[in-house]
């Protein structure tokens, strides 16, 4: 059977770190593609030339025109700016959805079967402007947030409780930003959900707070210690988890997001919700009751996205 083949569209800290960790678990073939003259080149050529060492079969290209990509069978896209201490995610927004246009037809003309994957920022935004620019069917075009974001809730819990990262599950929704909302209620230590945690005396409410905190703050965390750009190792890795559940059909459940369509009570937007991925691609959304607070929060989270696809709108009236 042949390999699968993944395209990276943008291959900069965060494409560079995906094409590493698609050689390293044999997920398939890689092509690189950037309008930077010589980057996707130079990487997947240094790459390859790891691949002896490392014991990987991968073929590792470089691109700068969209007809590399074609037949892929996943595109991951990471095309575009990111952040800079002091700036906001919405920052990016006028750039990145120029790109976005260019991107989307891209791959509508070369690769309209594949299962897409955007990281770029501001994410829930942008995914949602990839799809429509793109024509692709929306349960095919999904956007890595979530997926991280429950990474850093789960990395945080498992140093507080001395635990390992393992036993900690977590579940992160609503759009990627500050009003995100990491659920408690359905967080655990090998399914001991966090209120019970407190109860039980292995954290107080206090600290859980600054962790739940720390974690909506977590993206901000590094840009400001990097200066020069944003994370982009966990980033990567959240994306391949969703990849390599589409390649293997392994049906996992990711907070990602994805395209609601009456879900939550929305149509036509993309926001930060469980699903199922699949061979399928998204092959569920799980609606999950939300209490109180959880739900307020997440209203406020889907006004905050709502804004940020009204200010698209203005930009591209052919979006609306
Ligand atoms: P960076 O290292 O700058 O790579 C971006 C690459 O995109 C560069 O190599 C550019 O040359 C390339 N590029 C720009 N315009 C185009 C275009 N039109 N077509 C193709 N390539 C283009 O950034 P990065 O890899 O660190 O981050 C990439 C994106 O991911 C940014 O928008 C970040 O804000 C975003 N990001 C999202 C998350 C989420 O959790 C959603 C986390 C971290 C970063």
């Amino acid at each position: 059977m042949a390999r699968n083949k993944i395209a990276l569209v943008g291959a900069g800290q965060i494409g560079g770190t995906l094409a590493h960790l698609i050689g390293l678990k044999e997920l398939g073939d890689v092509v690189l593609f950037d309008i930077a003259d010589g980057i996707p080149q130079g990487k997947s050529l240094d790459l390859a030339e790891s691949s002896p060492v490392e014991g990987f079969d991968a073929a590792m290209s470089g691109t700068q025109t969209y007809e590399g990509i074609a037949g892929a069978d996943v595109v991951i896209v990471t095309a575009g700016v990111p952040r800079k201490p002091g700036m906001s995610r919405d920052d990016l927004l006028g750039i990145n959805l120029k790109v976005m246009e260019s991107v989307g037809k891209g791959i509508a003309a070369h690769a309209p079967d594949a299962f897409v994957i955007c990281i770029t920022n501001p994410l829930d935004a942008m995914v949602w402007a990839l799809q429509k620019f793109s024509g692709l069917p929306a349960h095919k075009v999904v956007g890595m947030a979530g997926v991280l974001d429950s990474s850093r809730f789960r990395y945080f819990l498992a140093e507080e409780f001395g635990v390992s990262v393992e036993d900690v599950t977590a579940f992160v929704l609503g759009g990627h930003g500050d009003t995100m909302v990491p659920l408690a209620r359905y967080s655990t230590v090998a399914g001991i959900p966090l209120p019970d945690l407190v109860k039980m005396g292995w954290t107080t409410q206090d600290k859980l707070d600054r962790i739940i905190q720390r974690t909506r703050d977590g993206g901000a965390e590094i840009v400001g210690l990097l200066k020069t750009g944003s994370a982009f190792y966990a980033p990567a890795s959240s994306a391949i988890a969703m990849a390599e559940s589409y390649l293997k059909d392994k049906k996992r459940v990711l907070p990602c997001a994805a395209h609601l369509s009456g879900q939550y009570g929305l149509t036509d937007m993309y926001v930060g919700v469980p699903i199922v991925i699949g061979a399928g691609g998204v092959e569920k959304v799980i609606e999950i009751d939300l209490q109180g607070e959880e739900k307020a929060g997440f209203d406020k989270s889907v006004g905050s996205v709502t804004g940020l696809m009204d200010a698209c709108k203005a930009i591209k009236p052919e979006l609306a």
